[in-house]
């Protein structure tokens, strides 16, 4: 914690590492254990997680603490890595220690030598076992019989940044970049020390820090205009064992290197590539590589020449593989200039029909990085088929964090129970047991890179996140990147405690908030699956026809007599058969359909009935007048906490509910008039449509 101004209590700058809320019940005996540190190592890393150790009991135990070697019969906290620490290999036997990978560590309370063991096999397990034994002890857990061995699950585990040089964030809803402004790289390195505890704190290991939209200035990252400062940045982020990455334009041999082309086949190009990698790795030796938005969305790419996109990052494996660097190709390509009048083309196949084909020809320092869904982060979408589909193909997901279609944090969303869903998805692809995690995690397929990598939601708002309760979505994500078998339940619990202490009222009545929160933002805004209704261009607030007769692709083709999109392979645009067998006939047939994917898949009169036994117009009422009112029923449960958290964290998310409840009657109302005016059905309910 470095930054002072920022710190103040109240503010939520210290997010979940605000330590000392709750007294745990500690022994004399562990407390005089939790007086020493013992430990033996010195490198950077080492001296990272000392330092986050002795902060963080100090804080919670109001206690100094004496850091030391260890020395027999003094009860301490023991840090080391095996064969480097005496006390360590004395405690973890050879078992124990070959269950523990590179990230992983080990921790356990050794009764006999008064010992409180955290062992790893490199520096920065030990660093997320700090963190893990933190957690613990801020949430009152028992340490008499800790004995816990962790490994994470996903080798990747990425934060993007979507921050432009100018100092704006692309999507960003927490106010400025606190990475760059005017064209300059950020002089203030304590807040980008302080990001850093908080994303190593939840297990992220790599971070692109520049947006995926990569301009001309941004193109400069990579070349000695900024390089210097990017290497500051590197050695923040290195301390908390995270490698960073940037986005690159594909275009730069033209657009900056003085070259008349860009094409990938060009020997000059690549010899560009190659010198520019060498360049950035002469600087950060252990920079992670390229993070590339080619072909989308009027980005340039390989296209442009006739090359395809195997051709495009293979030539950028090429110059970053002597280092060991990586490329992190993204899927999302479509055509963005679309016809609405024809109903022959569909957004939904682009990714899977651009990139499947070429399975088996990328390099294997390329990995591809797929949204969760086949559109764009919408509130409700299916998993996209693409994921799995290339059985020769590195692969990772690309989840949002930052809530550009789900409430822009000025609603409150809690999206680990969408991406569990998504992650549990079960594909098919080799048979049961083949779900989206075991894609995304490399086992299915036993890919050499995997992960996740999802879209930041900071910026540099003093609680980072604008929406106090969006932090939740920040911390679930990298603890889910780090074991997707934790439950939603769980991961807001351990955050609601570790934030706003333990009061059982508080933990109960925000845990409510925040499990229901994802089911109440789908019931007002976009029914059954069909996405967008937004504003164009911010997507803020409802606008039934916004993006109808657009070119973006996002059509929902209400008339009326019914709405929804035909994507069936009997009838319409044949995107659902890139599913696999019981996906497929799921999907393809009106009859198995589920409810809340009906419109994503198929165009029916307002008269249908769902599975629930409403008719589809009844749904978008009932739903929407339900949702506004379970929006507003959020403020009450809400003021009922006033008195058991600091107050002013209380009205920071006060205020933000309020808005949320004025903001859902709106789009209650929008929907509710719209379709009531297209369908000409009234409401069973009587109630109020304009
Ligand atoms: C960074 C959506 C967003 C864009 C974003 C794009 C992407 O279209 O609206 O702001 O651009 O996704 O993921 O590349």
């Amino acid at each position: 914690m470095n930054n002072s101004i920022l710190s103040q209590p109240g503010n939520g700058y210290q997010a979940w590492l605000k330590y000392g809320q709750v007294s745990p019940e500690i022994s004399d005996d562990q407390s005089t254990l939790f007086s020493n540190i013992a430990v033996s190592e010195q490198n950077d890393i080492i001296q990272t997680a000392v330092t986050e150790l002795t902060q963080g009991i100090e804080d919670i135990l109001g206690k100094k603490i004496v850091i030391s070697e260890y020395k027999e019969g003094v009860p301490c906290i023991a840090l080391g890595t095996f064969g480097r620490s005496p006390i360590i290999d004395e405690i973890f036997h050879s078992e124990a220690r070959s269950a523990v990978g590179a990230e992983g560590y080990v921790i356990k309370m050794d009764s006999s030598k008064s010992c409180l063991a955290i062992g790893a096999t490199s520096s920065i397990g030990i660093l997320y076992g700090v963190f893990h034994l933190l957690r613990l002890i801020s949430t009152g857990c028992n340490m008499d019989s800790i004995d816990i061995v962790e490994n994470p699950v996903n080798q990747l585990r990425m934060i993007n940044q979507w921050d432009n040089i100018d100092g704006s964030v692309e999507r960003g809803y927490a106010g400025k970049s606190i990475f760059f402004s005017d064209n300059r790289i950020t002089e203030d390195l304590d807040r980008i020390r302080d990001y850093a505890r908080l994303l190593a704190s939840t297990g992220i290991n790599a971070i692109s820090i520049n947006n995926v939209n990569v301009h001309k200035v941004e193109s400069l990252l990579i070349t000695p205009t900024y390089l210097p400062e990017v290497t500051k940045l590197a050695s923040i982020f290195r301390l908390y064992g995270i490698k960073l990455f940037l986005s690159v334009n594909f275009a730069s041999p033209l657009e900056i290197g003085g070259l008349t082309t860009a094409d990938p086949l060009d020997p000059g190009v690549r010899e560009w590539w190659r010198v520019k990698s060498a360049e950035v790795y002469a600087e950060i030796p252990d920079f992670g590589g390229f993070l590339v938005k080619a072909d989308s969305e009027n980005r340039p790419g390989p296209f442009t020449y006739g090359r395809d996109h195997a051709d495009g990052s293979n030539m950028l494996a090429e110059a970053l593989k002597p280092f060991g660097g990586i490329v992190i190709w993204r899927c999302f390509v479509y055509n963005c200039k679309q016809d609405w009048r024809d109903r022959t083309m569909d957004r939904a196949r682009a990714a899977y029909d651009h990139f499947e084909p070429l399975d088996g020809r990328f390099m294997d320092n390329v990995i591809l990085q797929v949204k969760n869904g086949p559109i764009d982060f919408q509130v409700r979408e299916p998993v996209s088929p693409l994921l799995g589909a290339m059985e020769n193909t590195n692969q990772m997901i690309e989840f949002q964090i930052t809530q550009e279609y789900t409430g822009q944090q000025r609603h409150v969303c809690y999206l680990v129970p969408q991406w569990k869903e998504v992650l549990n998805f079960e594909t098919y692809i080799k048979g049961e047991g083949s779900s989206v995690k075991r894609i995304v995690d490399g086992s299915l397929h036993g890919n050499q890179y995997s992960g996740f990598a999802a879209v930041s939601n900071i910026g540099d708002d003093a609680n980072w996140t604008g929406h106090l309760l969006a932090q939740v979505n920040f911390y679930g994500y990298g603890r889910l990147a780090w074991n997707p078998e934790l439950s939603s339940d769980e991961i807001a619990e351990e955050w609601i405690r570790l934030t706003f202490g333990g009061n059982e009222q508080l933990v109960q009545t925000i845990r409510t908030i925040l499990m229901d929160s994802w089911g109440i933002y789908e019931s007002y805004t976009a029914p059954l699956g069909v996405g967008f209704m937004v504003n164009p261009d911010h997507h803020y607030g409802p606008n039934v026809e916004g993006y109808e007769y657009s070119m973006w692709g996002t059509y929902h083709f209400a008339d009326s007599q019914g709405i929804g999109v035909d994507r069936t392979k009997a009838t319409g645009t044949g995107y659902a058969a890139q599913y696999i067998g019981a996906n497929f006939d799921m999907y393809e047939s009106l009859d198995s359909c589920p409810d809340e994917l009906l419109l994503f898949f198929h165009h029916v009169p307002y008269t249908h009935k769902l599975h629930s036994g409403q008719t589809v117009i009844q749904h978008i009422y009932n739903t929407h007048f339900e949702g506004a009112e379970r929006a507003a029923q959020l403020v009450d449960a809400w003021e009922h906490l006033a008195d058991s958290m600091d107050k002013q964290l209380h009205k920071q998310v006060a205020v933000r509910l309020e808005e949320q409840a004025e903001h859902a009657k709106e789009w209650r109302d929008r929907i509710n008039t719209y379709f009531f005016r297209k369908s000409g059905i009234a409401d069973q309910g009587g109630r109020t449509i304009y």
